[in-house]
Order: C-alpha cells, then sequence, then structure tokens
C-alpha cells in the first residue's frame, strides 16, 4: 500500500435538512473549524434551492457577495472549501446542454476561487428516469459515473488543478452492492466516494469494513458520518454527545471523514470539538474526556458544571442508547433506601435531587453566558424542567403517603398526573425511559397502598 497522510480530509458538511446557516453562522463556524484541526467545510445545506432543486438556476446576486466572503475566510482558515451540487432530482444525465450548465455552474465558482467540488446524488431514486437515460445507459452507475468522468476530464483543462468528490446515491451499505462496485470500478481512485458505514446513521465505523469497501470499489471510503445532525424523523433529538465506537485505524483507511453537522451550529460544536480530537489522536481517544473538554469550550467554564448535569440526560442517540446514567444511579439508592434502608432520608434525597435539577434547568435558560447556545437547547431545557416538576410532585406524594397523609396523597397524585400529561406533550426527548420507568414504578407502589 502506498503512504498515506491519516485523515487526508478532515471536514464538515452543512448537509442537513432543514433551515440552512446563516452567513454569520457559517463565517463563525469556519472560523471555529480552522481553529480545530479541521482543514474542509463542505457547503451543501439540502435546502438551499440553487444546490439542488433549482441546480440548473443561477445563484442570486446577493448570496455570492456572502460567498465570495465564505470561500476567503476558509482559506484564511486553511480549509478546502467544497462547492457541492446537487443535480439528480431531475437531471437528464444524457443530456449534453445539462452537462453544460452543470459545468458552468461549478467553474463559476472556479472563478471565485473555489478548487474543490462535489457532485452529490444523495436521496434520488436509484432507477434512471429519463427515456434517453435508459436507452444510453445500462445503470445509474454508468450515468453517475459517465458525468462525473466527463466532468472532471473538463475540470483538468482549467489552469489550476482541482479535486472532484462524488457522493453515491447508495451511500450507505457494504459497498459490495452492484451499483456501488460499479461506480467504484469507473471512477479512478483520485474521485473520493463518500460512504456513510453500513447505514445512514451507523453505530460503528469499523476497519474491518473499510477495508473491504475498499476491496469492493477500489476507493478508500471518505466518510460521511451523519453524527451530529439531527434533521428528519430525529428532529426531537439533540446530538450534543460525544463522538464514540470509530475505530482508530479508520485513518490509513479512509481518504478522509466529513461530520455532517446539526441545524443547531452552536450545540455542534461540543460533537465537534470530539471529532477534532478524534481525528487528531484516534488511538488516545477518550470519549467522555473529550467530551467534558468539550463542553467547557463551547459552555464556558464557568457554566460546563450545570449543562454536563443536564446534558447527561440528553446523550442518546443511534451512538449510545444509555439514558441519563446519573440520574437512572439516584433512583436505584433511592430504591435501596426506599426497600431496606431509611425511607424518609431517602425521599429528603430524591427532593433535593429534583429541586437541583430545576435549578440547573433555570440556570441554563436564564444565567448561561453563552446566549446562543441556551437558545437553541431552550426546548430540551424547558423537558428537562417539566421532568423536574413532575419529580418533584412525586416526592411530596411519596413524602404525604410514608407519613399517612391519604387526602394529601391523593392531592398530590393528581398534581403528578396533571405534571406527567405536560411533560409528555413535549417532544423533545430528554431523560429516555428514566423518568417514565421511575413514575410508573411509584404508580404500582400507590396502587398496592390504597
Ligand atoms: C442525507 C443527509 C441527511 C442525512 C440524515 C446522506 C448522504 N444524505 O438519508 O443530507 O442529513 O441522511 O438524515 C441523508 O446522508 N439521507
Amino acid at each position: 500500500m502506498t503512504s498515506h497522510e491519516r485523515f487526508p480530509i478532515r471536514g464538515v458538511i452543512e448537509g442537513f435538512y432543514g433551515k440552512p446557516w446563516t452567513h454569520e453562522e457559517r463565517l463563525d463556524m469556519i472560523d471555529f473549524l480552522g481553529k480545530h484541526h479541521f482543514n474542509a467545510y463542505f457547503y451543501a445545506p439540502k435546502d438551499d434551492p440553487f444546490l439542488r432543486e433549482r441546480w440548473q438556476e443561477h445563484h442570486p446576486s446577493a448570496a455570492l457577495a456572502q460567498t465570495d466572503r465564505l470561500i476567503r475566510a476558509a482559506h484564511k482558515a486553511k480549509l478546502s472549501f467544497y462547492y457541492c451540487l446537487s443535480p439528480g432530482l431531475n437531471m437528464e444525465y444524457a443530456n449534453l446542454a445539462h452537462l453544460d450548465i452543470l459545468l458552468n455552474k461549478y467553474r463559476f465558482m472556479y472563478d471565485r476561487g473555489v478548487r474543490h467540488f462535489a457532485l452529490q446524488f444523495d436521496d434520488i431514486p436509484l432507477a434512471l428516469l429519463h427515456a434517453a437515460d435508459i436507452r444510453k445507459f445500462d445503470t445509474l452507475a454508468d450515468a453517475h459515473a459517465a458525468t462525473a468522468l466527463r466532468l472532471y476530464d473538463q475540470m483538468a483543462s482549467w489552469p489550476e488543478p482541482v479535486r472532484l468528490v462524488l457522493c453515491p446515491t447508495q451511500y450507505a451499505g457494504m459497498g459490495n452492492e452492484p451499483y456501488m462496485m460499479r461506480l467504484g470500478r469507473l471512477l479512478p481512485e483520485e474521485i473520493d466516494l463518500f460512504w456513510t458505514g453500513r447505514f445512514v446513521c451507523s453505530p460503528f465505523l469499523t476497519e474491518g469494513d473499510a477495508v473491504r469497501f475498499r476491496e469492493y470499489t477500489g476507493h478508500r471510503p471518505l466518510y460521511w458520518d451523519n453524527y451530529p445532525v439531527n434533521d428528519l424523523a430525529m428532529a426531537n433529538e439533540l446530538h450534543i454527545g460525544p463522538l464514540r465506537n470509530r475505530d482508530a485505524g479508520l485513518g490509513m483507511l479512509s481518504a478522509g471523514y466529513v461530520a455532517n453537522a446539526m441545524e443547531q451550529v452552536e450545540s455542534s460544536k461540543i460533537p465537534l470539538i470530539t471529532i477534532a480530537d478524534y481525528l487528531r489522536d484516534p488511538e488516545g481517544y477518550d470519549p467522555l474526556q473529550s467530551w467534558k473538554r468539550a463542553v467547557e469550550e463551547v459552555a464556558g467554564a464557568d457554566d460546563a458544571e450545570a449543562f454536563l448535569r443536564f446534558a447527561d440526560n440528553v446523550q442518546s442517540s443511534f451512538l449510545n442508547e444509555t439514558e441519563s446514567p446519573v440520574l437512572m444511579e439516584h433512583f436505584m439508592q433511592f430504591r435501596f433506601h426506599f426497600l431496606y434502608g431509611n425511607r424518609e432520608q431517602g425521599t429528603r434525597e430524591l427532593g433535593l435531587l429534583f429541586s437541583a435539577m430545576e435549578e440547573t434547568a433555570i440556570h441554563l435558560l436564564t444565567r448561561m453566558r453563552n446566549r446562543k447556545l441556551s437558545a437553541e437547547i431552550r426546548p430540551w431545557v424547558e423537558k428537562y424542567r417539566h421532568w423536574a416538576k413532575v419529580g418533584q410532585t412525586a416526592t411530596v406524594l411519596i413524602e404525604a403517603g410514608l407519613s399517612g397523609r391519604m387526602p394529601q396523597a391523593a392531592f398530590h397524585l393528581l398534581r403528578l398526573k396533571r405534571w406527567l400529561k405536560r411533560t409528555e406533550k413535549l417532544p423533545q426527548k430528554v431523560c429516555g425511559q428514566v423518568m417514565p420507568i421511575f413514575i410508573e414504578a411509584l404508580m404500582q407502589e400507590v396502587k398496592k397502598a390504597t
């Protein structure tokens, strides 16, 4: 094998569905990436119509002035600025006029200083759509390869060298799907192929899979990791936990690693710092240690403790199923006290726990220094505050029950049910099943007692 830099491409892609980042947010992110060991920013918001739905049209001139500033900022930060077009919704691959429009659109950005381009065919049908294409090409892979090769060939005549990256239509799997194998075989290795691993959101990325991908396709994968992105079906999750379960050896086995970020740009910085740590030193990477440092940096040293208390309850994702480990531990202890120890003391501690939870929520909502972060996480903190209220009501119910004050207990039971209803109406994922299970256990005790 030829010598190879570890993770040659270390990027972030603005590649989510939803409201694209603003110009200011992009400038801030580019600055952040430059300071954190990344070397590429991929401009690919799914909802910029001039990249995808209306790919044949020119960008409006107001947007272009901003793009110029982004390109300059990226280069100043030593990042490659990747301009990414997604023509596949309606492109006729056999149509030379379409190919010219596409080439001219890239050329337009080349003239503004861009040297890195992506051609994206994700999230389109796997079948050819136009009659002319069906006549000309055997398969979709042939059409995609022909398009990429023609573009690349013409780009080669431009004064300065450029890079081209392709996102296949079947970007998840093993790499041995007929489409992927054929595409890989038809394209030279220098055109990198994006790959999200076995799944769209892959719980693990392994060395074995990377080796096999190369055997099947002839390309080292360019990882498109769908973390921390939280669009579409994941919109109720806030992905602020650390990167996990990416093998240490991927650096030498891949063309690079690109993280798809969240619409919540400030919150994205937390997982992105852990990703930068992983990319810098995959063997030494320690998710929890890296996470704590990331939170300290983004939330600020004064607010890090409160943020981490909250974030412990908002980390479940396809990377990590464990939710609310600290809260869970408290509940286990409470059960011990309740069954075998000092019930009053156990209940008192439970009360303190839920007051601290509410205090943490209020702190983050009103006093956190990073106001942008505070605003982005608000819906999840609100849900957390609601769980605190549920917990507090549950605690006074337990106290009333223990001291035999049955009318009060009945009253607090009603209040508990009301808070529970309000809380369950909030769709944000916070505390996972840990709070519901605690309340369910309490309800069963109540049933036994009445
Ligand atoms: C899209 C991506 C989206 C992500 C997560 C790729 C290559 N494309 O299923 O834009 O943010 O999933 O929902 C995708 O992953 N398609």
